[in-house]
């Protein structure tokens, strides 16, 4: 299932809104005999991947996969028939699928063919690791992750406004990756016009353009556009996102539009890169400035999932 998961991440850029699934056939001698993962929507899911990859032969074999088998109609035709045909004996899942024409549907339609099915293997792992879909589709809202760069006493800006760059060119890369990894991308209209950032995705030669949206108005000229513009609830706004198919939000600033999705209780995830500097008190900007806390009880408490160095700052994420 480790396995799996990873060549499941391969297909993490391309499947949303589908999930990044990954697949390992073995025979009943437990020697490997194909792999695959989720393709593009529309094309084949993970499971015809590997039985592909295995060339017919995975009669009597294993199938490890990290999210329950489909046994519906969609873009593509249902995995469980295709599995029951080639003759697959044990079939090793993850988690299942929430998606309520699959939820438990698909494993119950391969116990019925006699196949013998094992649930909940690495069940933790693969629950992180397809988080925003899991979440979308049990909320029906995107995965939020909220993303600060700061100073290591948590200044985002200097007294005279000045913030580019407080990280260096490494977590700004993790940040393109973070980025392409999402399907839309929210900032703040005091960002637009103070950074006038393009918000695209740019990993190497590749550029992707997530779904762009401004909280407010956006000058005419900005490098933003096109960009949806909205104003109101951030639940409603999650929610109208929710519809379009994004699984994951990213959160980009500034200080006043991550402190309001935090304060609305709507933020899973933030990604923290912290630069070994030191701002000072003296009217710099503070990554959360309007975050509404006043006394110790009403301090925001999360936990950490991960920390590790990025060139020279160091990324540490938590789950809130
Ligand atoms: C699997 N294996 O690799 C994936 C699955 O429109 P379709 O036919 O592609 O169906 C999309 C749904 O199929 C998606 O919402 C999820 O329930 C499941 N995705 N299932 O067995 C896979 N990507
Ligand atoms: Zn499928």
């Amino acid at each position: 299932m480790a396995e799996a998961i990873v060549e499941g991440d391969k297909a993490r850029l391309h499947a949303p809104p589908n999930p990044w699934v990954g697949a390992i056939i073995l025979d009943a001698g437990g020697v490997e005999r194909g792999r695959g993962h989720t393709q593009v929507p529309g094309s084949s899911h993970a499971e015809i991947e590997a039985l592909a990859a295995a060339n017919g032969d995975a009669r009597g074999g294993t199938l490890v996969v990290t999210l329950e088998p489909c046994c519906h109609v969609g873009r593509t035709g249902p995995c469980v028939e295709a599995i029951i045909d080639a003759g697959i004996s044990h079939i090793v899942v993850g988690t299942l699928d929430p998606d309520p024409r699959v939820a438990g549907k698909g494993v119950a339609a391969l116990r019925e063919a006699g196949i013998k099915v094992t649930t909940g293997v690495l069940i933790e792992e693969v629950r992180v690791q397809l988080a925003p879909y899991l979440w979308h589709r049990i909320t029906g809202r995107p995965y939020v992750i909220a993303k600060v760069a700061s100073t290591l006493d948590g200044a985002v800006a200097m007294a005279d406004g000045s913030s580019q760059w407080i990280t260096g060119e490494a977590a700004r890369r993790d940040g393109h990756l973070l980025r392409a990894q999402s399907q839309a991308i929210i900032v703040g209209a005091g960002t637009v016009r103070s950074d006038d950032p393009a918000l695209t995705a740019r990993l190497g030669d590749i550029v992707l353009e997530p779904l762009r949206v401004v909280l407010g108005a956006a000058p005419p000229s900005a490098r933003v556009r096109p960009c949806l513009e909205r104003t109101g609830s951030l639940r409603d706004i999650l929610d109208e996102l929710g519809e379009l198919d994004v699984l994951q939000v990213l959160i980009e600033g500034g200080p006043s539009t991550v402190s309001a999705f935090i304060d609305a209780e709507l933020v899973n995830h933030v990604v923290w890169y912290l630069a070994p500097a030191f701002a000072g008190g003296q009217d710099t900007t503070a990554a959360l400035r309007t975050l509404s806390t006043g006394t110790l009880s009403q301090l925001r408490r999360a936990r950490f999932t991960a920390v590790r160095p990025t060139g020279d700052d160091i990324r540490v994420d938590v789950e809130i």
